[in-house]
């Protein structure tokens, strides 16, 4: 059992002011592994305070000083690789080589790319008429949700630290125990008291200050679509600046050049990553009515290659939904699918075998049309749609007709058809043939999938005002 009922505020870890706390549940044995804080507006004028407080000196720290901070905590991060890996196996119910292939590099990866970036970016320029100053944005809220426990948190602060920006970090009431080594590796790194403040507890109280607090000047929030709204309207009231970055119902592309086992095994591979519990998921497959039935015969034939079952166990690569909660959404969207589409393979209820834990069927619905709830919502899970396409200017007009647009893959060969794809999705960030990520691009979405970039150069100007001096001598 974790019992961490501390925060970290003012560079150390203090008692909460209030006594309530929440239980973080193992999602693969549904039993409470700890107890965090449930945090009090008390705690967050603290950190506020903090931070602050922090803010003149640490705004005009040199940018050397902060490449090295963002390097030793890098460096504080590979040092403690196995617990990372652990913790978020326990907390999200990830698979142990999905943590330790997909989470803890994402998370590491930030920090190191901030470092880069940071290296080669400028905070001053002559612009002949005037000189352009770019400044620290003030104090940055930071609330993220459990999908990643790590990387969702590390992108945040490795950006902020980048800016000079001082930071109050509530992490997910559901995933708060890797943050929590986070703001340890950040402590141990040399960040000065009050730039860094981590605040466990609820999204009613914590988060929902965070977004209203006078003394916060920027809002960055990772999560649903729902209580982004709420975060827009609070930050209205004192005019702050906010970052979102929120749901996805994401197309991928098949083209009919492309190899239809290929196709099968970056589409399930997409979809079963993080138990389809990603926001950038490739949920809507768009592919040529000509290769329909070959493609979902793939599909069926490699889906053995994704099992699913405890996370601890080797060879699994799917494991438990986060929660409950979670768990009935998902299973509700299969039953409204049920009616709208026709099932393929999975359907509602648990995988056999796996009554304790909350794991879900890996479900593919076909015959799906692209305006049924199935496909238009956000589901979470590890649930795929099949939407088929006559020429590709029909394929790019339904990938498109979604109120989300954040990312889009295309899987093909020729090299024109791709670029006319890629220029033509509405969306954040393409992906082509599975390609892999690269860290400095600028990662967030067009239209309802929310406001800003994040990753990379892009990310650390969020955290940034910009000034025109004229007349600089
Ligand atoms: P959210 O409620 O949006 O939670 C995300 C973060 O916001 C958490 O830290 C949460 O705190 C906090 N929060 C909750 N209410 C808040 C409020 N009124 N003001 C400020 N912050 C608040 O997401 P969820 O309920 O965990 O998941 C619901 C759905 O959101 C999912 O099914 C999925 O569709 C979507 N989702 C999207 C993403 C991404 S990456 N876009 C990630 C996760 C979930 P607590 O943890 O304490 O509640």
């Amino acid at each position: 059992m974790r019992n961490e009922t501390k925060h970290y505020i003012n560079g150390e870890w203090v008692e909460s002011n209030g006594s309530e706390t929440i239980d973080v549940i193992n999602p693969a044995t549904e039993e409470v592994m700890g107890k965090i804080s449930s945090g009090t507006v008390e705690d967050l004028d603290k950190a506020v305070k903090a931070a602050r407080a922090a803010f003149p000196s640490f705004s005009r720290s040199t940018k050397e000083e902060r490449i090295q901070l963002l390097k030793n905590i890098a460096e504080g991060y590979e040092k403690r690789k196995d617990e990372l890996i652990s913790v978020m196996t326990d907390e999200l119910g990830a698979p142990l080589t999905v943590s330790e292939e997909v989470h803890y590099p994402m998370g590491l990866g930030h920090f190191q790319q901030a470092a880069d970036s940071l290296a080669d970016f400028s905070f001053s320029e002559d612009r002949g008429g005037h000189t352009l100053l770019k400044e620290s944005i003030g104090v940055s809220g930071l609330i993220t949700p459990w999908n990643f426990p790590t990387n969702q948190a590390s992108t945040k602060i490795a950006s902020a630290i980048a800016a000079g920006s001082p930071i109050i970090l509530k992490p997910a009431s559901k995933t708060p125990f890797a943050a929590m080594i986070l703001a340890e590796i950040i402590d141990e790194a040399g960040v000065p008291k009050g730039a860094f403040n981590l605040v466990n507890g609820s999204g009613s109280v914590i988060g929902n200050g965070i977004s209203s607090h006078p003394g916060i000047d920027f809002v960055s929030f990772t999560g649903s679509g729902t209580v982004g709204e709420k975060i827009m309207k609070n930050a209205a009231e004192t005019i702050k600046k906010v970052a979102l970055e929120l749901g996805g119902k994401s197309p991928i592309i098949v083209l009919d050049d492309a190899d239809v086992e290929e196709a099968a095994k970056t589409a399930l591979s997409n979809i079963m990553n993080n138990t389809g519990q990603v926001c950038s998921a490739g949920t809507r497959v768009f592919i040529p009515q000509s290769m329909k039935h070959s493609f979902e015969e793939s599909l069926l034939d490699q889906l053995s290659n994704f099992p699913v079952g405890d996370p601890r166990k080797e060879g699994i690569a799917v494991g438990p939904l986060v929660s409950e909660d979670q768990w009935e959404t998902v299973q509700s969207y299969i039953k409204k699918g049920e009616k709208e589409a026709t099932l393929l393979t999975g359907g509602p209820g648990k995988p056999e075998g796996l009554e304790t834990g909350y794991y879900a069927k890996p479900t593919i619905f076909t015959d799906v049309s692209n305006d049924s709830v199935i496909a238009q919502e956000e589901i979470f899970g590890p649930v795929t749609t099949i939407i088929t396409y006559d020429g590709v200017d029909e394929a790019i007009e339904m990938a498109n007709d979604t109120v989300y647009g954040l990312a889009g893959y295309v899987i093909g060969k020729d090299p024109e058809t791709i670029k006319y794809v890629a220029s033509n999705i509405r969306a954040g960030r393409i992906k082509v043939n599975g390609e892999k990520t690269d860290f400095n691009g600028p990662f967030g979405g067009f239209k309802q999938s929310g406001i800003g970039r994040e990753w990379g150069d892009f990310g650390i100007e969020e955290y940034l005002e910009i000034k025109s001096v004229h007349g600089m001598p």
